[in-house]
């Protein structure tokens, strides 16, 4: 890092020198950072998430844009954070013509763009908010991430049709939910056999794969009724004679299913020779999760299952840590230095930037996210940006983060930690560090007023 301080402000094309690689984005759904081993996780196996940690780099300081799914992509897409993005809650907006997402910049850059998996930035009455219309020359999945709550669907979208799965779902719900009665084909198996038709497709020219999979979400609808607790997984795989609860096995077979597909684009981009040539990274959208499970044997959420949030306050929906505290995974053999660390602190706000110029353009700046692409290339000068914000209107939080302080408000009080001292926000300073919390409120007052959506008054 010394080296890369020393070459700040030598120029911003850190791409220059480095052939732009394939872009494998796996994005993980409520995953949460304490479930992996190479985070410590001792109960879960995920050998070959971990392998990709040891082969590249593992961010220590890495957080979603938001606290749940829709801004988290919304931010990773279009490098805005979350109040400045389309959409600052779930569903809550769709993404416009006018909106320029990072498929749209990698495609003029002459990637082959697929997504595969759960969009959740659209509106179906709206086609010009459709990942075709925003970039994706391939798109297979749910375009409404309530859809995406149900593994066995009777329908998935293919392009702007759908596809029936041969799955029967009697009573379907918003959007295709609903709990099937007839299992006859796995989404996660569907999205993985189109995923990699794409890679191989695409594999004499440079793609970018959006694997946006919704492992291992829970199905909300079923959560506190089914017998699984609402995980659905055609396997409890290693985990089917732990003394565990069914739905904990349950869980712990969709986070090894999860490993598994991992492992398997690993070895599919070896089989074409396209390793070295090819960035993966690996990320969660958003903390593990507040629901508690009826059948779990203690009725207990589910994100502690497994100490998914790593003792950091809160869980999914939270703007403390609990919630946006992800793992962030880079991957790119021969260029990223394997077993490295980064200790700096970005967001999802920052991938836009960060891929673009990954793939040799100049990183964009009508973004409000910074590139880091020289923490991964080694080349070049970078700086983060001076501090990081999130808004949750439906929830009536905000916080920021600038240097060890962080600043949650909450029902509209507002609490002031040092995270430094106190990762687990239990302490609240701003009693007693008058002057930091008037500069993080000031920092706040700024960003409210570029807000996308402006809070109503109260
Ligand atoms: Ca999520």
């Amino acid at each position: 890092m010394l080296l890369l301080a020393a070459c700040a402000g030598s120029g911003s094309r850190s791409g220059a020198g480095v052939e732009p690689p394939n872009i494998v984005v796996i994005l993980a759904d409520d995953l949460g950072i304490g479930e992996l081993g190479a985070w410590g996780q001792q109960e879960i196996k995920t050998p070959n998430i971990d392998r990709l940690a040891r082969d590249g780099m593992g961010f220590t300081e890495f957080r979603s844009s938001a606290g749940v799914c829709g801004p988290a992509r919304c931010s990773l897409m279009t490098g805005h954070h979350n109040g400045t993005c389309r959409l600052d809650d779930n569903d809550n907006d769709y993404l416009r013509p006018e909106d320029v997402t990072l498929a749209e910049r990698l495609r003029g850059a002459g990637y082959a763009t697929g997504l595969f998996g759960k969009w959740g930035l659209s509106w179906d009455a709206r086609p010009e908010s459709w990942p075709q219309a925003q970039g994706f020359d391939v798109f297979f999945g749910y375009r409404d991430q309530v859809h995406a709550h149900n593994f066995y669907p009777e329908y998935l979208i293919d392009g702007t049709d759908s596809l029936r799965t041969g799955n029967v779902v009697p009573k379907p719900t918003k959007m295709g939910a609903g709990q099937a009665t007839v299992k006859r084909a796995y989404a996660p198996d569907l999205m993985r056999d189109r995923a990699f038709a794409f890679v191989r497709a695409n594999a004499g020219r440079r793609f970018f794969l959006y694997w946006a999979t919704n492992l291992p979400h829970i199905h909300n609808e079923i959560a506190r009724t089914s017998p699984d607790g609402g995980y659905e997984t055609p396997t409890l795989g290693a985990y089917a004679d732990k003394p565990w609860p069914l739905p904990k096995k349950s869980y712990a077979a969709q986070v090894s299913r999860l490993d598994q597909d991992v492992g398997a684009v690993r070895a599919l981009l070896d089989s074409l020779g396209l390793t070295r040539k090819t960035l993966i990274v690996f990320l969660s959208d958003n903390g593990a999760t507040f629901l508690k499970i009826a059948n779990d044997g203690q009725s207990d959420i589910a994100g502690r299952w497994f100490n998914g949030t790593m003792g950091y306050r809160g869980f999914k929906g939270d703007l403390y840590d609990g919630g946006l505290r992800v793992p962030g995974i880079f991957t790119w053999p021969g260029v990223v230095k394997p077993g490295g660390n980064y200790a700096g602190r970005v967001d999802f706000t920052d991938l836009h930037a960060t891929l673009t110029q990954v793939a040799g353009m100049p990183a964009p700046s009508d973004v409000d996210g910074r590139s880091f692409s020289p923490i991964l290339t080694g080349r070049g000068g970078f700086s983060l940006r001076p501090y990081q914000v999130w808004y949750s209107p439906d929830r009536n939080q905000s916080a920021v983060l600038r240097g060890d302080w962080k600043a949650v408000w909450m029902q509209d009080t507002m609490r002031v930690f040092n995270l430094a001292q106190d990762p687990g926000e239990q302490r609240d300073l701003r009693a007693a560090q008058p002057a930091i919390s008037a500069e993080l409120d000031s920092i706040r007052r700024v960003e409210d007023r570029r807000l996308k959506h402006p809070v109503k008054p109260q």
